[in-house]
């Protein structure tokens, strides 16, 4: 196979574009489709100030040099979540700092234990649902992180590997609200910065040859407390239609993406207050972020607070009930 346009030997082929690159080119190809992704869904003006989330993870680190390859300027932002089985926190920093530093990026870490004197492994002993509380605290203080810099987005690695099977997960469930919010661009809202995911489009398998094109190394370890068995089948399944039919994935997202409206008027959005303790939008008084890693300040906050304002929960303890049922 050679490079459809030096005809040099390739260095990858993609069946889904019916083409094959030497490196020099498939670089070219690569970036030159994200930026296609980001102008095509109005993610970035050019030049933009950019936070972007990273795990560790190839996806995020190449999300990262993407956007400063294409001019953004990113600022990098990774979550310490103390989590200490198979050194994953601690490899996930290490390979974060080493990625920043090579690329001369600044970055903010945020230590969980530094600033509540807790962890994600600390709180699994006593929650089953630790994703969850995960996401939600990672969501939340990634949010908080690039409202305080004043970045115009936050961007995320999400990959098309990742949007197509939550799309086809959510469809499954016919579930309206997250089928409302699966694209690659939301909008900012009150107390919400704008969301992007700039590689929504492309597949593992380039990402995974722009990383080794760029000696990036990734964390290896993987978090202990991945439960994704349900989504890897959705994934798997995917990439067995992909074998067949090349471009299948992209074809079933982009799809998606003109038809996401359609499931945003179904849904009510449920009527948002601010959350007691740090202000942010929430559904209910206290936050499940507040809830979860300042307890302390939210007891002492519920406490004055008049019954009726609980949604009709009548204590902080009937609050951390509804969170904890999900
Ligand atoms: S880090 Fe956190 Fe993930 Fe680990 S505890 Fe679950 S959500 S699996 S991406
Ligand atoms: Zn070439
Ligand atoms: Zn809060």
């Amino acid at each position: 196979m050679k490079c459809r346009v030096c005809k040099a030997p390739a260095f990858i082929k993609l069946p889904a574009h019916n083409t094959a690159f030497c490196p020099q080119h498939f670089q070219e190809f690569f970036l030159r489709q994200v930026e296609r992704t980001i102008k095509k869904y109005r993610m970035l003006p050019p030049g933009a100030k950019v936070a972007v989330a990273l795990s560790g993870g190839k996806d995020s680190l190449v999300t990262a040099l993407v956007l400063k390859l294409l001019g953004y300027q990113v600022w990098g932002f990774f979550i310490d979540l103390g989590i200490e089985e198979n050194d994953f926190s601690a490899a996930s920093r290490r390979a974060v700092e080493e990625f920043c530093s090579r690329e001369n990026l600044p970055l903010e870490i945020f230590s969980l234990k530094e600033h509540f004197h807790k962890t994600i492994s600390q709180l699994a002993l006593r929650e089953k649902k630790t994703c969850a509380l995960c996401g939600v605290t990672k969501r939340h203080l990634m949010n908080e992180y690039a409202l305080k810099i004043g970045a115009y987005a936050l961007a995320t690695g999400h990959t098309l590997d990742d949007m197509a099977a939550s799309l086809l997960a959510n469809l499954f469930r016919w579930d309206l609200h997250y089928l409302s919010k699966g694209l690659p661009h939301l909008p900012p809202e009150p107390g919400f910065a704008r969301k992007i995911k700039p590689l929504a489009l492309q597949g593992e398998r380039e990402i995974l040859a722009f990383a080794q094109l760029h000696e990036i190394k990734p964390v290896e370890a993987a978090c202990p407390y991945a439960r994704e068995a349900k989504f890897k089948r959705y994934k798997a399944a995917l990439d067995m239609l992909e074998e067949k039919s090349p471009g299948i994935k992209r074809y079933f997202y982009e799809g998606y993406t003109r038809h996401a409206h359609r499931f945003r008027e179904e849904t009510a959005r449920p009527p948002m207050m601010s959350c007691l303790v740090c202000g942010f939008p929430s559904v209910s008084p206290i936050c499940t972020f507040c809830r979860t890693w300042r307890e302390e300040e939210a007891r002492q906050r519920m406490a004055k607070k008049e019954p009726e304002c609980y949604n009709g929960h009548k204590s902080f303890e009937d609050e951390v009930e509804k969170c904890k049922d999900g």
